[in-house]
């Protein structure tokens, strides 16, 4: 009929015509999500995870809550530093981090470029990448096109909350500040929120305003954007890992790089925005679909 006429192709799963696609794949970018880490124990923003105590995690992730309560978002960011510090990367981090590395991935996909665009900032994916160097003896590369793009900042990153200093510091230390130290664990006791001075918090070493997460909260500009758009108007591949394709600019590069003749694989655990369009789709943990896929 012509309204069937009219329907999309089912997405494919058949994991050897992938690989014969990757084979022929030149230019090649992969979009990650929270997904990636969920086997490592880092929550995801939506389901269970979604929720920091009686919050909301998207709420807290804005300028105007920083603004109104940076005691709440200090210890949210707080209890997230804990929790990335303790993850360990998982399957699907190595399998990408090999990836990015052009002589393990000319293995199977000759002569191809890769660029990993995460909006994760748990700072799994370059844990990955440089173990991944190290076992391979390569040394890591200080030239040439980064094998990743964190596009919404480092949860180990901070910066100072007004304009008077843009730099930014990474700085792991645990706790960040002495008033903050223990309160990672009131979330699980789910306790009442305990009295914290602004004064206690970080603060910019230059010029004394508090400081911030160095994070891309919502409202805010994502960071390598115009890299990201170069790599996503060129892409002749996009595989799509463990996000729920909802936020934005992210959640446009899929549709983005098929509106370029590029072809789009989606890897995730269920269903997720988009993925009726895409040419793969890969249901199942991603630390086990990916391994297969790209191992
Ligand atoms: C921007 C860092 C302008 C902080 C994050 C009103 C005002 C202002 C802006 C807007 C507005 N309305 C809309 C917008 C745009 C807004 C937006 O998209 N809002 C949404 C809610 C509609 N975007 C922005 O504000 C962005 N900036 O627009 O600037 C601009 C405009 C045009 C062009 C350029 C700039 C900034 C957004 C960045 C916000 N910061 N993170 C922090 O981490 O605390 S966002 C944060 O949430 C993540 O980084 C990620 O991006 C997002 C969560 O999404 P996912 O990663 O997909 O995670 P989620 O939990 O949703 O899904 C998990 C998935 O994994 C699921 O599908 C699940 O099935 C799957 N999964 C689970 N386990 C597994 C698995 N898959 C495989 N294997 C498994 N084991």
């Amino acid at each position: 009929s012509r309204a069937g006429a009219l329907r999309r192709a089912e997405p494919s799963t058949d994991m050897e015509a992938f690989q014969s696609l990757l084979r022929s794949s030149k230019r090649i970018i992969a979009v990650a999500g929270a997904g990636l880490s969920a086997a490592s124990g880092i929550p995801t923003f939506r389901g269970a995870g979604g929720m920091w105590r009686k919050y909301d995690a998207m709420s807290l992730a804005t300028p105007d809550a920083f603004d109104e309560d940076p005691v709440r978002v200090w210890q949210f960011y707080h209890y997230r530093r804990e929790k990335a510090r303790a993850a360990q990367p998982n399957a699907a981090h190595y399998t990408l981090a090999k990836f990015s590395i052009d002589s393990e991935r000319h293995k199977i996909a000759p002569e191809s470029t890769f660029t990993l665009v995460t909006q994760n900032v748990d700072g799994l994916s370059r844990r990955a990448l440089d173990e991944t160097y190290a076992s391979l003896g390569i040394p890591i590369p200080t030239t040439g096109p980064p094998e990743m793009l964190e596009m919404h900042g480092r949860i180990f990153d901070v910066k100072c909350s007004s304009d008077n200093d843009e730099h930014t510091v990474y700085d792991p230390s645990s706790p960040i500040c002495e008033a903050l130290r223990g309160t990672e664990e009131l979330v699980e006791a789910g306790s009442t929120e305990p009295v914290i001075l602004e004064g206690a918090l970080p603060h910019c070493a230059t010029c004394g305003e508090l400081a911030r997460p160095g994070v891309v909260w919502f409202g805010e500009m994502p960071l390598h954007l115009d890299e990201i758009d170069d790599l996503v108007k060129s892409a002749d591949l996009c595989i799509v890992v463990g996000t729920s394709s909802t936020v934005y600019p992210a959640a446009s590069y899929a549709s983005t790089v098929r509106k370029h003749g590029g072809k789009v694989a989606v890897f995730n655990l269920e269903h997720s925005t988009g993925d009726d369009k895409a040419d793969f789709l890969f249901l199942g943990p991603c630390e086990n679909t990916l391994p297969k896929a790209l191992g």
